[in-house]
């Protein structure tokens, strides 16, 4: 499943992508990274209660699959279970047929705000979405099925093919998840058939806990009596039990693997920068784990004073709350947050508590906006990338997989863009021994803290 140099950039041309028909526009997105394809929703994406599949966040390991044909198409469930079975797509529509209302966030939103700088995709706040998810309970699946005594997790497994010798791409989530009248396995995405980028034609639906777990193209789980050993629940998608130091190598026996969102809110408007004076609407969108949000808190003097903001009628319980608080805006300059808190009294922490993979980032966002009479319209441009020459070997062991913009959003040390190279070594990049050192060199000084 390589591509050649050719293959990857006509892939990469804007609106040539694969599996992109129904789902994301690519003008209506900040791509991360176009193959694999890492979509980000923009910041005015919060003022809508339900996210349009045209700008919902897309993140995948690998390559979309080849889109399945339900003629032929089944989901196995089988392990310690009393009948192992293979359920066609008219089977699972026999079962009740349940609709959600569901915030689906990547537990690395948020990424890029981690300082010091941690490896991944470098997402700001858009790695979230609220879609509207239709399916089958996972229990009523379980159900026909019949777990034995022993069953304790149930690994999920897609049809994406890895790339290279990565590890494939599956996850576990526990019995009791999986019970839970309100894990899905959803056909359907705000009314639709399932975009082929996000799953079609089924996945997993698991509401509170980060989409990590949302196992998309699904075809098998197979219920397991011990925990799952793979590399995407033993090393990836964990996070330290208790507070870490910035930076510090974290012992694997002190991780745990990431369930439940954060509380959490965003602001949708005003966007940062220069506003007119007069009346201005702070809004945006809030959410949490399945406690819902009870409250949002609105400052516009960097936290001296707080207001409570109107919170919008619609809600469900793993939904994010849309929230809104008129402010009459005078000459100057504020520093404008929101702080959201649950029915369990849980709220964002003003300074975030630093993990070593950057995940589930919930600190109370600051966004500086300059008021005046006047309009004033800023234009910004992307700083101009360094002009290094390319080291020899680099095209061949780092951009057959994927382009440079992947590198480009890291802001790394030398030690860890070492641990990179190792990593994707172990991926099955061919990197020649005599061309390791300069490669190494171009990669910590081009894309740096
Ligand atoms: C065999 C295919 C392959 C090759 C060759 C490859 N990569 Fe990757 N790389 C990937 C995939 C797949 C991802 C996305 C992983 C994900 O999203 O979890 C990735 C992600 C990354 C990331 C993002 C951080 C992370 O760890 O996910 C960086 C940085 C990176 N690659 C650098 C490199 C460099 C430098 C090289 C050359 C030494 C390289 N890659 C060669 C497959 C490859
Ligand atoms: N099979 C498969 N399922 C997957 C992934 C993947 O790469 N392969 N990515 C996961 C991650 S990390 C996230 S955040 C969500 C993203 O879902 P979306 O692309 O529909 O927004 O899907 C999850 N399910
Ligand atoms: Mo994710």
């Amino acid at each position: 499943m390589k591509m050649n140099r050719r293959g990857f950039l006509a892939a990469a041309g804007l609106g040539a992508l694969p599996g992109l028909a129904g789902g994301a526009d690519l003008a209506k997105m900040i791509v991360r990274s176009p193959n694999p394809q890492d979509l980000e929703m923009s910041p005015d994406g919060f003022q809508a209660w339900i996210t349009p599949l045209d700008r919902f966040f897309v993140r995948c390991h690998t390559y979309v699959p080849e889109r399945a044909d339900l003629a032929t198409w089944k989901l196995k469930l089988d392990g310690v279970v009393n009948q192992p079975l293979a359920l066609s797509m008219d089977d699972l529509k026999k079962l009740p047929r349940v609709e959600l209302v569901s915030v689906a966030e990547c537990a690395g939103n948020g990424r890029s705000f981690y300082q010091p700088h941690v490896a991944g995709t470098q997402w700001a706040l858009g790695s979230v979405g609220n879609g509207r998810w239709t399916g089958v309970r996972f229990r009523d699946v379980l159900a026909k099925a019949g777990l034995k005594d022993s069953a304790k997790h149930i690994l999920l497994d897609g049809t994406d093919v890895p790339l290279g010798t990565m590890p494939k791409f599956q996850r576990t989530i526990t019995v009791e998840k999986a019970l839970d009248p309100d894990t899905l396995l959803a056909y359907q995405m705000n009314g639709e058939e399932l975009p082929q980028e996000h799953g079609f034609p089924l996945r997993v639906i698991a509401p509170g806990w980060a989409s990590d777990s949302w196992v998309k193209w699904l075809t098998h789980a197979e219920v397991l009596d011990h925990e799952f050993e793979g590399f995407w629940m033993k090393t990836a998608y964990r996070h330290p039990k208790g507070p870490v130091q910035p930076g510090a190598t974290v012992d694997p026996s002190e991780m745990i693997p990431v369930t439940d969102l954060n509380v959490k809110s965003v602001i949708a408007t005003p966007a940062a920068g220069s506003i007119k004076s007069g009346r201005v609407r702070i809004s945006g969108a809030a959410w949490s784990n399945g406690s819902p949000v009870t409250r949002v808190d609105v400052s516009a003097n960097g936290g001296e004073t707080w207001k409570a903001a109107r919170l919008a009628k619609d809600r469900s319980r793993y939904a994010w709350r849309l929230w809104s608080y008129d402010w009459t805006a005078s000459d100057g300059k504020y520093t404008l947050m929101a702080r959201a808190t649950n029915s369990a009294g849980q709220s964002q922490p003003l300074e975030q508590a630093w993990n070593p993979s950057g995940y589930l980032w919930n600190a109370v966002e600051r966004v500086e906006v300059e008021v005046s009479g006047k309009e004033i319209i800023s234009l910004y441009t992307d700083e101009p990338a360094a002009a290094q020459q390319q080291p020899q070997g680099y095209q061949a062991a780092c951009l057959t997989c994927h382009d440079e913009g992947m590198m480009r959003q890291q802001h790394l040390t030398p030690a860890q863009w070492d641990r990179e190279v190792n990593k994707m070594t172990g991926w099955g990049a061919k990197i020649k021994p005599e061309d390791r050192e300069a490669i190494l060199k171009y990669l910590s000084d081009s894309f740096s803290q």
